[in-house]
């Protein structure tokens, strides 16, 4: 579906790095992302220690389960590939990245009730960097957070145009957040809050300064997360999780792979992916035995 956005919106994301779309996502979707993550909560039950599909709290049980994170949901239930491969999140991809999109990682944060953990100050790019600064992610709630008490998303407003942080501690490995020195420079104060009803969406860009408090209340915060960006934006290897994004990271979900690409101001034409295909050799290429 073609989604347009008025301008003075698209002018905001711009300006601002982010967006809070109040009950974007209609009841319907809603159901079907909500049924699907109870059954996955429900499958937590028997996970084994090391399951990949879940980050779960110490003190997760069987009977008392509680998850931080679902990794991938994309690859773990077709309504969650459905909404972020060709729905509503990727309709609004569209509208914010123009007619080419790459889908490149989801995850649920789920933040469970009475102590779920906060998400430190951070910026996503040094997680992931691309070939350029496109990356955007798309949130959608699946449960009301309108109290500061659930740790709603957090967003510092120009924050994107700014610093791009170090994430490491002063030893040099990765913290995944800002030193509280950085913290005191980055005009937290001055975060906006994003909160809505059921349904309601974020999008922040990559290098926008966010994070959320620990959840003080006594009702989860499901927040489904999908990132997008340009299609000719192309992940880095060999720095960060680029490598381990899931089943589905990379892919084309809107328009076509552009002919080129530009890395420090030179533009070459691009080779087809093979990420997913089959490359056999430049013998086999060049004798017109592959393609
Ligand atoms: O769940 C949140 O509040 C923030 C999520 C986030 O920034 C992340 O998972 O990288």
């Amino acid at each position: 579906m073609v989604l347009v956005l008025e301008s003075a919106t698209l002018d905001r994301y711009v300006a601002d790095g982010f967006l809070l779309l109040p009950g974007h996502i209609d009841a319907h979707w809603l159901s079907r992302l909500n049924e699907a993550m109870d059954r996955l909560v429900d499958e937590s039950r028997a996970a084994e220690p090391g399951d990949r599909r879940f980050d779960t709290e110490p003190d997760h049980r069987s009977d008392r389960p509680r998850l931080r994170r679902i990794h991938s949901p994309v690859d773990l239930d077709p309504a969650f590939a459905a909404f972020a491969l060709d729905g509503p999140a990727t309709d609004l991809a569209e509208a914010l990245l123009g007619p080419n999109v790459r889908f490149h990682h989801s995850k649920l944060n789920i933040k469970w009730a009475d102590g779920g953990d906060e998400v430190k100050w951070h910026q996503d790019i040094q997680f992931w960097p691309h070939t350029d600064f496109s990356p955007l992610t798309i949130g959608v709630y699946l449960d009301d957070v309108v109290d500061d008490d659930m740790g709603p998303m957090g967003v510092v407003p120009g924050s994107h145009t700014g610093e791009l942080y170090d994430l490491r501690n002063p030893d040099g490995s990765w913290s995944g957040s800002l030193s509280d020195a950085d913290t005191a420079r980055a005009s937290v104060d001055r975060a906006a809050y994003l909160k809505g009803p059921a349904g309601s969406v974020t999008v922040h860009n990559c290098c926008c300064v966010h994070g959320s408090a620990v959840n003080r209340s006594d009702r989860s915060r499901p927040l489904l997360l999908q990132t997008y960006s340009r299609a000719d934006s192309y992940p880095l290897l060999g720095v960060g999780t680029n490598g381990k994004a899931g089943r589905s990271a990379h892919q084309l979900v809107r328009g076509s792979l552009p002919p080129t690409l530009t890395i420090e101001g030179r533009t070459m034409p691009a080779a087809p992916d093979w990420y997913n295909g089959s490359y056999q050799s430049i013998f086999s290429v060049q004798q017109g035995e592959t393609g």
